[in-house]
């Protein structure tokens, strides 16, 4: 079957014939008829800049809102949506005719995103393709320690999340203190005001928008008046039109705090169970749209020790249950711990996952890389996956990028191909062959704990060409490897066209071209053995190491420290042999 590239990738497809070809940016034709879709369509030909026409045109586009079970049903993961759609494209007199099918505004919106993408290739192939997600949850949470991202931030990230067909986002910065540490204080008129608008802008780009309170610090659970006042907050937060909320209890002392709470519950667990339900029932009475999800104080394991036990089997089944797997950063998530998490606690796991995360003691590092590690078929096992992301905005879309690709189609999810593409998106197709070079050696992470591969294999083959080989040959292999990385590193160093970007990446950045210097002088000596060059290396090593950034991560050091310690010249060749 013919190729046909879009991220995330479609479930299914036929290509019956050849594709039209464009040789201009395509006018379409479409003779509007409801409002709502009229506004969808104005909105994305002007974006993409497409002329739209009544009349003539070169694609003739239309639309067919049905509730049939085929685009209201997804058999797979069994269960309702309104995210599916259908796209067929027929020829009539050689045009094309593009005929959508769907059942509500998101479904159509992820259709136009998948249809830009064919038009964008200059090809529309003669096709009929059905897409819909695996995942039913499929989003992102600031919910890191450190900065909140500020809202003109969140207003691109949610045009990325609508663009790679994500729907939630989770409001939650551990940093906000209204969310945490003042959880009891309403907010300001100005930054409630100014939290509608980053809700209106969620709600037109058909993300659902949660808004978290983390009371656990200082809640006294038994007492009245905090009860009242976590209300008072949350009908606050109800006022502006906020439907969805997150309940958190993590990062809290493990048992009771407060007397009073120790005099009326056992233990910790109970008063959650408690104070969860109470909570539950005052927000379904209040409006019966609600959404609640919690972040419960033990959100890693096993899944079936005593107080995540205890907690799933006493919530409601509506109420969603954060958790962010074997640990706090998983390495990997997989069916087996899903379904000991379903059993014991009659819940399946939402996933909070702490990628691209780097905060606290993760700050040195810089989570760029691709999702890896989480099983094809994690969906049919788990609510769903919201991923926890950097501070640092504009580096995390590259990661997002890759997580919403494997959410919609995890079964043909391909890491490398999706994070380059996610590269040259963010980072501009005139860069992204420089940036990949630099991304390859910041790519260390709780899911991927080694780095730098193609560095890996210029060392590996250098020293075996050294000892076992041609020296020579080692030596210009060496040279012309490490010419791609010189070049990368001088061109970063300039400027990149996303200069948000760059100002995020700098230190990283700075660091990379001072290993690529170091990695060049060390061999340097290795070339011609001199005492000066080993103190001048010596020198630059103690100043490279005294830069705690995270890159390379243990590729370069063991090359470094055997040449400084002369173990190529001690260790004969012969000896080896
Ligand atoms: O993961 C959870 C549920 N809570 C916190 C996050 O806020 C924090 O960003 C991550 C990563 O450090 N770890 C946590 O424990």
């Amino acid at each position: 079957m013919k190729e046909l590239l879009v991220y995330p990738e479609v479930q299914k497809i036929e290509i019956k014939g050849k594709p039209y070809r464009f040789n201009k940016t395509p006018r379409i034709r479409y003779q509007s008829r409801e409002y709502t879709y009229n506004k969808i369509i104005r909105t994305w030909c002007k974006f993409n800049r497409y002329q739209l026409l009544e009349s003539n045109g070169d694609v003739e586009l239309i639309l067919n809102q049905t509730n049939d079970e085929n685009i209201t049903y997804i058999e797979e993961n069994n269960s309702l949506t309104n995210e599916k759609y259908t796209i067929e494209v027929s020829f009539v007199n050689r045009e094309p005719l593009v005929n959508i099918r769907f059942s509500h505004k998101r479904g159509l919106m992820y259709a136009l995103f998948t249809l830009q993408q064919m038009i964008n290739a200059d090809k529309l192939y003669n096709c009929y393709l059905e897409d819909y997600p695996k995942f039913n949850i499929r989003g992102i949470i600031e919910g890191y320690y450190g900065p909140p991202w500020k809202d003109e931030d969140r207003k691109a990230i949610f045009s990325l999340l609508l663009q790679y067909k994500m729907n939630t986002y989770f409001y939650g910065p551990k940093d906000d203190p209204y969310h945490r540490k003042l959880w009891r204080v309403l907010y300001p008129t100005e930054s409630l005001s100014k939290l509608k608008k980053l809700f209106n802008r969620a709600q037109v780009l058909e993300i659902d928008f949660f808004y978290s309170i983390g009371p656990g610090l200082s809640i006294r659970y038994s007492d009245k008046r905090d009860f009242e006042l976590l209300l008072e907050k949350i009908k606050q937060i109800h006022s502006i039109g906020i439907k969805n909320f997150g309940f958190f209890l993590d990062d809290i002392p493990p048992i009771l705090q407060h007397g009073v709470d120790k005099k009326v519950y056992e233990d910790l667990v109970s008063a959650h169970i408690d104070i969860i339900s109470r909570l539950f029932s005052y927000l379904k009475t209040m409006d019966s749209e609600i959404r609640l999800v919690v972040c419960p104080t033990q959100y890693y394991g096993k899944g079936n020790e005593y107080y995540i036990s205890k907690l799933g089997r006493n919530l409601d089944p509506l109420i969603d249950i954060f958790w962010t797997g074997p640990e706090i950063c998983s390495r990997e998530l997989n069916l087996y711990d899903a379904s000991v998490f379903r059993t014991s606690t009659y819940h399946k796991p939402l996933y909070w996952d702490n990628y691209p995360v780097n905060d606290l003691e993760m700050s040195e590092e810089m989570h760029i890389g691709p999702y890896l590690n989480r099983d094809m078929h994690l969906y049919r096992c788990s609510r769903g996956i919201i991923s926890n992301g950097m501070q640092y905005a504009e580096a995390s879309k590259i990661p997002f990028i890759t997580i919403a690709c494997y959410l919609w189609n995890p079964e043909k999810y391909k890491p490398q191909n999706c994070w380059e593409h996610a590269i040259k998106s963010i980072v501009g197709e005139e860069d992204s062959e420089d940036f990949l070079v630099f991304a390859d050696n910041v790519r260390y992470s709780a899911i991927y704990p080694s780095n730098s591969p193609k560095l890996e294999n210029i060392i590996t083959n250098l020293i075996f060409e050294y000892y076992y080989g041609n020296r020579e040959r080692g030596f210009y292999e060496f040279d012309r490897a490490i010419s791609q990385y010189l070049k990368a590193s001088e061109k970063l160093l300039k400027g990149i066209k996303n200069g948000k970007l760059a100002k995020e990446l700098e230190p990283w950045l700075n660091k990379f071209s001072k290993g690529i210097e170091l990695f060049v002088k060390t061999v340097d000596c290795l070339k011609d053995y001199d005492k000066n060059k080993i103190d001048n290396l010596k020198e630059l090593y103690k100043n490279y190491q005294a830069d705690k950034t995270k890159v390379f991560a243990d590729v370069l050091y063991p090359f470094v420290e055997s040449v400084l310690e002369g173990d190529f010249h001690i260790k004969d060749q012969e000896n080896y042999l």
